[in-house]
């Protein structure tokens, strides 16, 4: 029997700066989620705020990767896919969210593109087509403005001035995948995100204290925690609430410490608290003799 939950991740390696695969594996693992990567791409750095970083596409080794999966027929309980580098990937992706999701399995896109109204350098108009019909393949989509914007095709300021409940409304699909709109604000010292559950066709929105700033990887950390709670039984409001919550404790110990802005949030500190609440589910005795 399979007690271990287990989530395939493909994503990104960036060996510095705490975002994609270097967050994501953490926090599934502290919340008692077995992760299994196929990186899409190895950076020495992410891209928001270093230059001159090496850089390795994976197109080639992904493909491989899953021809491979498929042959020993692993499932996973979650397939959760985000920051690609080639067009190419996203039908990879797509393939991945098809062949390894198990019957009850979560498909989990983050249509990672941009940010701030930008589109990271990276990202080409085929490779955004590429993430717009991956989105067609999930579940879960955990959009930010820009993105969210990019899938309506309206302009950033329009998505910022929109109803965040209207918008997770509008990129459901009428219905069909449950939405998780991330970055929204709607008071000066509170921000979180809104979302919209195809389960009971309800939409909320979820915030925690808003620290001022903007750091790199938020949004990998965000969606970490959102699938790791939503495999662990959750559902979409609370999986969403743990996320922002723990994002904003996140920010706070980066700011007490005042570490680089580019050096991502300092979670490493505060993964002990998805572990607390997963050790009240899992029998202490287990490990004992
Ligand atoms: O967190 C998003 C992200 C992931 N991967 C790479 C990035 C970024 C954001 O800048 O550059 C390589």
């Amino acid at each position: 029997m399979n007690l271990v939950s287990r989530a395939a991740a493909l994503h990104d390696i960036s060996g510095f700066g705490r975002c994609s695969l270097t967050v994501i594996l953490p926090v599934l693992s502290a919340m008692g989620i077995q992760c299994c990567p196929i990186p899409t791409a190895y950076l020495s750095t992410h891209t928001g705020g270093f230059s001159g970083m090496a850089r390795v596409d994976l197109t080639h080794t992904m493909q491989e990767s899953l021809s491979h999966w498929v042959s020993l027929g692993l499932k996973f309980d979650a397939v959760y896919t985000g920051y690609l580098s080639e067009p190419k990937q996203a039908q990879i992706a797509a393939e991945a969210l098809q062949t390894l999701k198990s019957s009850t399995g979560l498909a989990v896109v983050d249509p990672a593109c941009g940010d701030h109204g930008r589109l990271y350098a990276s990202c080409t108009p085929q490779l955004w087509d590429g993430l717009a019909r991956l989105c067609a393949h999930a579940d879960v989509i955990t959009p930010n403005l820009t993105e969210a914007g990019l899938l309506l095709d309206m302009d950033y300021e329009q998505v910022k001035q929109a109803d965040p409940e209207w918008l997770v409304a509008q990129l459901s699909a009428d219905g069909r995948k449950s939405v998780v709109l991330t970055g929204v604000v709607w008071e000066k010292n509170r921000m979180g995100a809104a979302c919209f559950d195809r389960n009971s066709g309800r939409t909320a929105l979820v915030g925690a204290f808003r620290y001022p700033g903007s750091w790199p990887g938020t949004g990998d950390l965000f969606s970490a925690v959102l699938t790791g709670a939503l495999l662990q039984g959750d559902g979409l409001m609370d999986a969403a609430q743990q996320a922002v919550d723990f994002v904003s404790c996140c920010v706070k110990v980066t700011l007490d410490r005042g570490l680089p802005l580019r050096e991502g949030v300092a979670f490493e500190p505060m993964l002990h608290r998805l572990t607390d609440r997963y050790l009240e589910d899992v029998a202490e005795k287990d490990c004992k003799g």
